[in-house]
């Protein structure tokens, strides 16, 4: 029989079978009704989404978008990381990862190192190098030119190509600072000049780092020193202006709310709106411009012209060289040796609630990113079931975070990613930077 819990407002489904269907929260029905008419949830929908206790509800919805999105493909790549350095002027209290100049296992890599990694990297077959340092506070400009550089034309060399996804927004202000071309009064010229100088050099895409939890309260108190949230957002402005995809983060489970998480994808999914009407997407009344209206093509087809429904579009023809945000990645916090190293950090629950929330309040993100490194390799699996369609890849050494405290050597191979993805129900694709298919044979590949 239904029942009403007044205080939660909570209402059983009638009883199927012997054992019911569990506690449905109605009160996500009308979540549910404005997920499926494509519409944009708001910041209390999203309050509700963390607040029901029916998370089954919440992860069947969110898997409900990402089948819409992409159906049953779930997409890895075959990448490389390479941590440039660990050398930061910045001590923020959640990160393991920085060392001062002199500490006992500070590292600055030479371009020899680099190149060693690449042909590594060409001999794995990647498709990718991902490279993000600390703020270094006495490398020159020219350090990281050349090091795109070397990664770019050490690749062709070798009969390969390698994308290069690099720097976050954090660092391009840095980089900017260094080059005495960031001026308070003016710090979008600066942005820019560094991100065309970058470009030029074969960079080809912005990681998500460094966007932490866009609110001035957690700023202050966990990584004061770093840049706020409205200059993150001119870089990944100044990026897609100049023709380069970008993803973000949100990294979550430490001092922070629930509702300032919330707010944090509010704003991603502003910045993404207007990045879709550069792309020449019409956005719906109230400017919000959802990828889950009926008849929308993803960005990424939009941008190669092989989208088949017509685009609602603003204006024509398309900018070609406009970018866009590809893919939310949300961090879970990792205490260990950081310090924050009293805080529990965020348990398994909260992590695949935050995942399918995350699906379901960007909905204007093309793919959802279930970093396996911090996730896990089977939770990747549950979260490719609430809302992912991203694992990321092979990866290889990674020094931000490391699970279980153990090193830096953190590789899977082609076949476990394929296989986790098998298991969870999904086709495994895969996948460039820019998120075309990738044909492959042996490590020779090329995009379709
Ligand atoms: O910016 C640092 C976070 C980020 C900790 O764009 C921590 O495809 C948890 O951005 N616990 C770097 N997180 C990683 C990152 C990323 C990773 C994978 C793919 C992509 C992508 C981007 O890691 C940092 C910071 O937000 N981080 N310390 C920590 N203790």
């Amino acid at each position: 029989m239904a029942t009403v819990t007044a205080a939660s407002g909570l209402m059983d489904a009638p009883a199927e079978g012997r054992f019911g269907r569990g506690h449905r929260d109605r009160r996500l029905d009308a979540v549910r009704e404005k997920v499926e008419a494509g519409e944009r949830l708001s910041l209390a929908d999203g309050e509700l989404l963390y607040a029901t206790p029916d998370i089954w509800g919440v992860c069947e919805m969110a898997d409900g978008v990402r089948r819409l999105l992409h159906g049953d493909a779930a997409y890895y790549n075959v990448n490389r990381h390479l941590n440039y350095s660990n050398v930061c002027a910045l001590s923020c209290k959640f990160c393991e990862f920085y060392r001062k100049q002199g500490d006992e296992g500070a590292y600055t890599r030479d371009l020899e190192y680099v190149k060693e990694e690449v042909r590594k990297a060409v001999a794995g077959g990647a498709t990718e190098m991902h490279s993000v340092g600390g703020l270094h506070p006495y490398l020159p400009f020219e350090y990281y030119t050349d090091l795109v550089r070397t990664i770019r034309e050490t690749a062709r060399g070798l009969g390969s190509e390698l994308h290069v996804k690099a720097f976050t927004a954090v660092e391009i202000v840095h980089l900017a600072k260094i080059a005495r071309v960031y001026k308070a009064a003016d710090r979008v010229a600066g942005i820019r000049w560094v991100l065309e100088r970058l470009k030029e050099a074969g960079l080809g895409s912005l990681p998500g780092g460094g966007a932490e939890v866009f609110d001035d309260r957690v700023h202050d108190e966990a990584y004061k020193g770093k840049i706020r949230s409205d200059v993150w957002l001119d870089v990944h402005r100044v990026a897609h202006e100049l023709g380069l995809n970008t993803n973000a983060t949100i990294l979550y489970g430490h001092i922070e709310e629930r509702r300032e998480r919330l707010v944090h994808m509010d704003m991603l999914r502003r910045a993404q709106d207007e990045a879709l009407s550069r792309l020449g997407y019409s956005a719906a009344e109230g400017g919000a411009t959802t990828l889950t209206r009926p008849g929308t093509p993803l960005p990424e087809h939009v941008a190669f012209g092989s989208a088949s429904a017509p685009l609602p579009i603003a204006q024509s023809p398309l900018p070609s060289s406009a970018g866009y945000f590809q893919t939310i990645i949300p961090l879970p916090f990792f205490p260990d040796g950081s310090e924050l190293e009293h805080l529990p950090g965020p348990a398994g629950l909260e992590n695949l609630r935050t995942l399918a929330v995350s699906r379901l309040m960007l909905d204007n993100f093309p793919h959802v990113k279930a970093f396996w490194i911090m996730q896990t390799l089977p939770m990747a699996q549950l979260m490719l079931q609430s809302g992912a369609d991203d694992i990321d890849g092979t990866v290889v050494w990674y020094d931000i975070t490391k699970v279980g405290g153990t090193s830096t050597h953190q590789e899977v191979n082609v076949w476990t990613l394929q296989k986790a993805i098998r298991e969870a129900g999904f086709e495994p694709i895969e996948r460039d930077t820019l998120y075309r298919r990738v044909i492959r044979d042996g490590n020779a590949w090329h995009v379709e």
